[in-house]
């Protein structure tokens, strides 16, 4: 009966929420009035006189070890509940906690700075509120050109010089900052948040990103760029992509272009997303306008260079299927945590 009873008494020990009240409880139970061990003690008078002193050492024995399991049990939840922490089974699987993933547009422009970073680009950055000088007339636009209009610039502030205060409209400005500063050989690039006056759809949205390059130095020429560009788009889609040039009009470049890669979804033979044609479009490109050069005090004589440019919510659209520019902005969480990466 000794060892059934301290048995019970032991399973207590095992409740998850064990209070003062549950051990007081069981000290009814158990030692009350009309507990059992009263009841031992009741039925202990009618025993037979020659066993009374056995069963009396017995009984006593049995109420001290149930006094002292009781007295144990009070302790262990008192101090538990002074302590403030409830006894955890350790042996339970551990609380789920949730990773973050970066956002898909982060994992595409880390990955565009790592595959440039490894010939030698440099990450420039300069301010989002720009003035026309570094946005517009530094990189040879004319003055009726329709970028400078209301219509697709968001202006800041205009001044009297006529050098207002604009959110820039390309990353362009952040080259210009570094012609400014820094002499040839320079080779940048210069990832960084756009703004154009655009209505919002699937296709064109007014914030976007971009990531430009600009290389200068002596004797760079068109070669040097085919073939910087062909190292990117092999880097980023794959050994076996193949690039084309097409012409193309730029302020800031002469000759200028665009650059297609072979459309790595259906291998160049023509699918849904090429529109049948067998190429993507990824960026614009060309050489640095003599101009452009001269405007920010490098001697085109003496130097020359090529720029590239590129959206990269367009690039983050082929590289994982995105079908909507809109969902990049969203934040909808079943969306983002689909992008894992190690950039
Ligand atoms: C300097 C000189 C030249 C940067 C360039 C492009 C071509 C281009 C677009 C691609 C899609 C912008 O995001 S987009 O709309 N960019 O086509 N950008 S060459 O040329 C420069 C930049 C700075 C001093």
């Amino acid at each position: 009966m000794k060892e059934r009873i301290l048995e019970e008494i032991g399973k207590v020990n095992d409740l998850k929420a064990s209070e003062i009240n549950d051990v007081e409880n069981i000290r009814i139970q158990y030692l009350g009035k009309k507990g059992l061990l009263n009841d031992l003690f009741l039925e202990f008078k009618a025993a037979p006189s020659q066993e009374k002193k056995e069963i009396g050492l017995l009984l006593n024995e049995l109420k001290i070890a149930v006094q002292d399991k009781i007295e144990a049990l009070r302790e262990a939840v008192v101090s538990e509940e002074e302590s403030g922490v409830e006894k955890d089974d350790l042996t339970k699987p551990s609380t789920e906690f949730t990773l973050g993933s970066r956002h898909p547009l982060s994992i595409v422009r880390n990955e565009i700075i790592e595959i440039f970073s490894k010939v030698g680009y440099v990450v420039e950055e300069g301010p989002e509120i720009e003035d026309d000088w570094h946005v517009f007339s530094s990189l040879n636009f004319p003055p009726e050109h329709p970028a400078r209009d209301m219509q697709d610039t968001f202006f800041v502030e205009n001044r009297e010089d006529g050098n207002n205060a604009v959110l820039r409209t390309h990353t362009s400005s952040v080259q210009v900052r570094v012609m400014e500063t820094q002499k040839p050989p320079i080779r940048i690039i210069a990832p960084g948040r756009v703004f154009r006056n655009e209505a919002i759809s699937a296709r064109a949205h007014c914030i976007f990103h971009q990531i430009e390059g600009l290389y200068i130095d002596k004797n760079v020429s068109f070669a040097d760029l085919k073939q910087n560009l062909l190292y990117f788009a092999k880097e980023m889609f794959g050994e076996s992509t193949k690039i084309r040039l097409r012409p193309s009009y730029f302020p800031f470049t002469e000759p200028s272009a665009e650059m297609d890669i072979s459309c790595n979804l259906c291998g160049g033979k023509g699918c849904n997303v090429c529109k049948q044609t067998g190429w993507l479009e990824i960026m614009g490109c060309g050489m640095v306008d003599p101009n452009v050069l001269e405007a920010n005090g490098i001697d085109s004589k003496e130097y020359s260079g090529f720029a590239f440019g590129m959206g990269i919510e367009r690039i983050t659209m082929l590289k994982y299927n995105v079908k909507d520019l809109r969902l990049y902005f969203e934040n909808d969480m079943r969306f983002l945590k689909q992008f894992t990466s190690v950039y």
